[in-house]
């Protein structure tokens, strides 16, 4: 059902920091920046490749707010990999297969995520401790 790993998020205290380090170690580009309210998120894509269903990118998150998800996770666990993104063709239909098996969909429908994409969520407790995403990009 996946076909390709969209994006690892990465949960970061300071946006601007972190871009200019991935920038520079990795020699990668920004290529959208959003600030994504419903999320309580500022973020950042750096792209890796591009390919025909959708390219791979590092997304990097700074919380908008304490109480806000990547808030919360920074302050328990601080800075790092904050969940995987998986890239599907139609994010309704993997929403629907993988509920199906029992996983808790953190979301009832799908929503607006980076690059006009949408997403949807997986419970981490449901994924082997990994805070799981759906991405349907919007060129596919
Ligand atoms: C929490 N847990 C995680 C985790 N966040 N485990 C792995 N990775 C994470 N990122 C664990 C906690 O340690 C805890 O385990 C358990 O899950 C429940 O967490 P909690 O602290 O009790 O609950 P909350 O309130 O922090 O909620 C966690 C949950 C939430 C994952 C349900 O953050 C959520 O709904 N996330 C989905 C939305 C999201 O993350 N949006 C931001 C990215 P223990 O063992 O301690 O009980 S938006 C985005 O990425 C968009 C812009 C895009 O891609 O386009």
């Amino acid at each position: 059902m996946f076909m390709r790993i969209d994006h690892i998020g990465i949960a970061c205290n300071d946006l601007e920091e972190k871009i200019a380090l991935f920038s520079e170690l990795f020699e990668l580009e920004v290529v959208a920046r959003e600030v994504n309210e419903e999320q309580g998120v500022k973020e950042a894509m750096l792209r890796i490749a591009d390919a025909d269903g959708g390219g791979s990118y590092i997304q990097l998150l700074e919380p908008l707010s304490p109480d806000s998800p990547v808030g919360k996770f920074l302050a328990k666990r601080g800075e790092g990999v904050h969940h995987v993104a998986f890239g599907v063709p139609d994010v309704a239909e993997a929403m629907s297969k993988i509920g199906d098996k029992g996983v808790r969909l953190l979301d009832e429908r799908p929503r607006h995520g980076s690059m006009d994409s949408k997403i949807a969520f997986l419970h981490p407790k449901d994924v082997g401790g990994m805070l799981t995403e759906l991405v349907q990009a919007a060129k596919s």
